[in-house]
């Protein structure tokens, strides 16, 4: 197999600023961690990010699960993405035609092009979906992820499926990022570039399940499977000390990426 690039060899081929960024991030922050900060209080979401921020190259958000939502919220959250220097990933998984998810992602009451730095997307519908994710955000630099794997159980992107992300990707080098993926190691191969990173969900220092589907993998399993970005959500913010938390998955993951190197 190909010798593992580091995060500052994968940031010198990005050929796409939000990456390139992020690479840059985690090297300076000795971070592989990305928090799903998925509480329902907004109060609290911007209390805690504001905790861990110091341990995260990448807040992942749902903005539509948050109770108040308004241009001053969003004020405060790219505040402290400046504050701690991380980066915004609104995971908003637009699914429909290109049309339709112009207006999704830059329009409606969430504006979310105007302060997420990444967002993500199925390809179910075609690359058009690319297309139009790509006419708003290219411009202003943001970067796109294609959900090629799943974490829960009896996902359908499997097999060709998680390919043709690969295919989609390398069609799409200026603005398509890298994916969600879960086991990366078994499908890039094919990938020509090999700039573009690897998000994991689904990670947890205790394995198991949620009840709901959820499959947990420990953050060394995730990296050594070919991962680059950890993303831990209940595993922090349910912790009784979130940010000695988020501190313990920020150190196993640069343990595993350095361990891997
Ligand atoms: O650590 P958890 O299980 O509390 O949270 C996992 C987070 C949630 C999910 O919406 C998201 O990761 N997620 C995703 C993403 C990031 O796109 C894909 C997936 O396959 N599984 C998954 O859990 O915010």
């Amino acid at each position: 197999a190909p010798k593992r690039l580091s995060y500052e060899e994968k940031a010198a081929l990005a050929k796409n600023e939000a990456l390139k960024r992020l690479y840059n991030t985690m090297v300076a922050k000795k971070s592989n961690l990305s928090v799903a900060m998925d509480v329902n209080s907004t109060e609290k979401m911007l209390a805690l990010v504001d905790e861990i921020g110091p341990h995260i190259c990448c807040l992942k958000t749902h903005v539509d699960v948050l109770d108040v939502w308004n241009d001053g919220v969003a004020k405060s959250l790219t505040d402290l993405a400046e504050k701690h220097n991380f980066l915004i990933f609104e995971d908003r998984k637009f699914a429909d035609i290109g049309n339709t998810v112009v207006s999704q992602y830059s329009g409606g009451v969430y504006k979310i092009s105007e302060w997420s730095d990444i967002v993500n997307a199925h390809i179910v519908p075609g690359p058009g979906i690319v297309d139009g994710l790509k006419q708003v955000g290219l411009g202003q630099n943001k970067g796109l992820l294609l959900l090629a794997e799943m974490s829960s159980a009896g996902t359908m992107a499997k097999g060709s499926y998680t390919e043709e992300t690969v295919r989609v990707a390398d069609e799409n080098p200026d603005f398509v990022i890298g994916f969600i993926s879960v086991n990366p190691n078994s499908w890039t191969k094919k990938s020509k570039d090999r700039s573009l990173v690897h998000m994991t969900p689904g990670i947890k220092l205790q394995k198991g399940g949620d009840g709901l589907g959820q499959q947990y993998n420990d953050p060394k399993s995730a990296i050594a499977r070919g991962s680059d970005v950890l993303i831990v959500g209940r595993g922090v913010y349910k912790a009784e000390d979130p940010k000695s938390s988020a501190a313990e998955y920020q150190k196993a993951g640069w343990e595993a990426y350095l361990s891997e190197l």
